[in-house]
């Protein structure tokens, strides 16, 4: 009798509450379900295009990265003149590895380098990146700003080195982002430009070409040697390094902005 009395008060408690425990159920799947919404649209945002970086990225990345403006030569036997650019490096770039500025205009040839500007001469290289295997060929740019603004209005037009990083050539790790997808109502030639990067095997080539104002060329060849998929926060993504590396770097998978592909590319003499 008592479990038969027991048994219909349990019913009546559901029937009675029957109305909020349908609204609760419904009110968890509407927080659920806007969670998960939130989510999905925060990581496709293009505001989130880089939402790993730090806002101290930029200074970590120099403490990681070997520096390249040594103020006293004598830090550096490399660098004869002090100037930022070691020996081997102003072979590359052309420069005199006895005089500090070689253009005279005031700014140093590491500097000058490093910020994306002619050495020998006023003005800026164009530089173009190619991956034969791949079929790309992309004007390779240089913002001056790290602000996630302004890296994207740049990717509009080409692929970019992310400001801080080593100029390609230079003995440190280049760090290039592309797009590998983009909105459809975005403008832009390149919005897909490393959609293939995960198509790239160890030993596959990559090219950059300089061509400076002042008529002086550089064909810089890398070959690739790692390809990793990481989360946006993984700071691997920016490894340091004391040699000529570009680590190139696009959102994965295909059609989100979820994870990187990273593929990292040695320089070949
Ligand atoms: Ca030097
Ligand atoms: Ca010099
Ligand atoms: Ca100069």
């Amino acid at each position: 009798m008592k479990s038969q009395i027991k048994k219909f008060r349990q019913k009546d408690f559901w029937l009675k509450n029957f109305p909020k425990i349908l609204a609760i159920y419904w009110l968890a799947v509407f927080l659920i379900l806007g969670i998960l919404g939130y989510q999905i649209v925060k990581a496709k945002s293009p505001a989130n295009l880089f939402p790993s970086l730090p806002a101290d990225f930029l200074s970590s990345l120099k403490t990681n990265i070997p520096p390249t403006f040594p103020t006293d030569s004598s830090l550096d036997p490399c660098d004869q003149d002090g100037d930022g650019l070691k020996n081997e490096e102003e072979d590359i770039f052309g420069t005199d590895a006895e005089n500090k500025d070689t253009d005279g205009d005031g700014y140093e040839d590491g500097k000058e380098v490093q910020n994306g500007f002619e050495p020998n001469g006023p003005g800026r290289p164009q530089s173009t990146l190619i991956i034969p295997k791949l079929g790309v060929s992309a004007p390779l740019l240089f913002p001056q700003n790290n602000s996630e603004s302004s890296i994207l209005e740049e990717l509009k037009s080409g692929i970019i080195r992310y400001p801080g990083s080593a100029f390609p050539g230079q003995a440190a790790n280049s760090i290039i982002f592309g797009h590998s997808s983009d909105y459809f109502w975005r403008s832009g030639n390149f919005k897909r430009v490393f959609s293939g990067l995960n198509n790239l095997e160890d030993g596959d080539e990559i090219i950059i070409e300089l061509a400076y104002v002042s008529g002086f060329k550089k064909v810089l060849k890398f070959q690739v040697y790692a390809k990793e998929i990481l989360w946006p926060i993984d700071q691997r993504i920016f490894k340091a390094s004391d040699k000529s590396e570009l680590t190139l770097v696009t959102c994965w998978p295909l059609n989100t902005s979820l994870k990187r592909l990273v593929v990292r590319a040695q320089g070949v003499k």
